[in-house]
C-alpha cells in the first residue's frame, strides 16, 4: 500500500501601498500676531522674514487626510526639518518649539484639538511630551491648561538652539498603537553634531483618540527667531504593506491500492 502526498502551497497577497503624504496648507492659528507666512501651499512652509523676531510666535498647522492607527502595531510617523535663522533668546526657550500630533475633534478653530505634543530641551531641562485629553479647550500647542505631563526626559548637554547663526533640526513624532494604549516616540536633532534636544519615549496608557488629521508647530517669542525655514513635512502610515490574503495551504492525500 502505497500513500502519495502532494502538497500545494497557494499563497494568496495582495499588497496594497499606502504613500508618505507631504503636509501642505499652512496658516497661523495665533490671529493675534503679524507673523508672515510663506510657501504655504507647500510640506516647506517659511516663517518670518527675515527681520529681528519675526518668526515668534506663530501658532503654524496644516491639515492631512485622517489616519487611523485603530489597529495594533500601526504607526503614523510626523517627520521633516527646520532650519531656525538668528535665534537671540538665551534664556526660557525649554518648550520654545513645539510640534504636535492631533485630532481636530470637530473644532473650528484651534482649540480643542486632541493628540501629542513634543517640546525642545535646553541645557539644564529636558524635552518634553504632553497630551491633550478630551475635553480639553486650549490651542493646540498649549502645555498649560488642559494639558497633561506624560514624560520628562533628561537635559540635553548643548545649547537647544544655537544663536545668530542658521541651524537646522530633523524633526520626528511617531505614534504606535500598541495593545495597552499609545506609544510615543519623539526627536529633535540638531544636524551639525546629532545632539537630541527631543523628548524620548512614553506609553500612553489612557488615550483619547486614535485617529489623527492635523500637524501644528509653534515657535514661541522667547525664542527671538528671525527665520524658520521647514522642509518638507511628511506624515507617514504604515504598515504600507497590508497582507490581505495570506497563506493557503491545501494538502491533497491521494491513497492507491
Ligand atoms: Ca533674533
Ligand atoms: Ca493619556
Ligand atoms: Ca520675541
Amino acid at each position: 500500500m502505497k500513500t502519495r502526498s502532494i502538497l500545494i502551497a497557494a499563497a494568496g497577497l495582495a499588497v496594497t501601498h499606502v504613500q508618505a503624504a507631504l503636509v501642505t496648507g499652512w496658516a497661523d492659528a495665533n490671529t493675534s500676531n503679524s507673523v508672515v507666512l510663506t510657501n504655504t501651499g507647500t510640506a516647506s512652509p517659511t516663517v518670518g522674514t527675515g527681520d529681528e523676531g519675526s518668526a515668534d510666535t506663530a501658532w503654524l498647522f496644516a491639515s492631512f487626510s485622517t489616519i487611523s492607527l485603530n489597529t495594533v502595531g500601526s504607526t503614523i510617523t510626523l517627520s521633516g526639518s527646520a532650519t531656525f535663522t538668528g535665534i537671540s533668546g538665551t534664556s526660557g526657550l525649554r518648550d520654545a518649539f513645539r510640534m504636535g500630533l492631533y485630532n481636530v475633534n470637530g473644532s473650528a478653530d484651534d482649540l480643542g484639538w486632541l493628540g501629542y505634543i513634543a517640546t525642545n530641551g535646553d541645557t539644564t531641562n529636558g524635552g518634553r511630551i504632553f497630551e491633550h485629553v478630551d475635553p480639553n479647550t486650549t490651542g493646540f500647542a498649549s502645555i498649560t491648561g488642559g494639558s497633561t505631563l506624560l514624560t520628562d526626559s533628561a537635559p540635553a548637554p548643548g545649547a537647544p538652539f544655537e544663536s545668530g547663526v542658521a541651524s537646522t533640526y530633523n524633526l520626528s513624532m511617531m505614534l504606535t498603537r500598541v495593545a495597552n494604549g499609545m506609544q510615543i516616540d519623539t526627536s529633535i536633532i540638531r544636524t551639525s553634531d546629532s545632539l537630541q534636544m527631543g523628548a524620548g519615549s512614553f506609553t500612553d496608557t489612557s488615550i483619547s483618540v486614535t485617529e489623527f488629521n492635523r500637524v501644528g508647530f509653534l515657535l514661541a517669542g522667547v525664542l527671538d527667531v528671525d527665520l524658520v525655514q521647514f522642509n518638507n513635512i511628511t506624515v507617514i502610515p504604515e504598515p504600507s504593506v497590508v497582507v490581505l490574503g495570506g497563506l493557503g495551504v491545501l494538502c491533497l492525500l491521494r491513497r492507491r491500492r
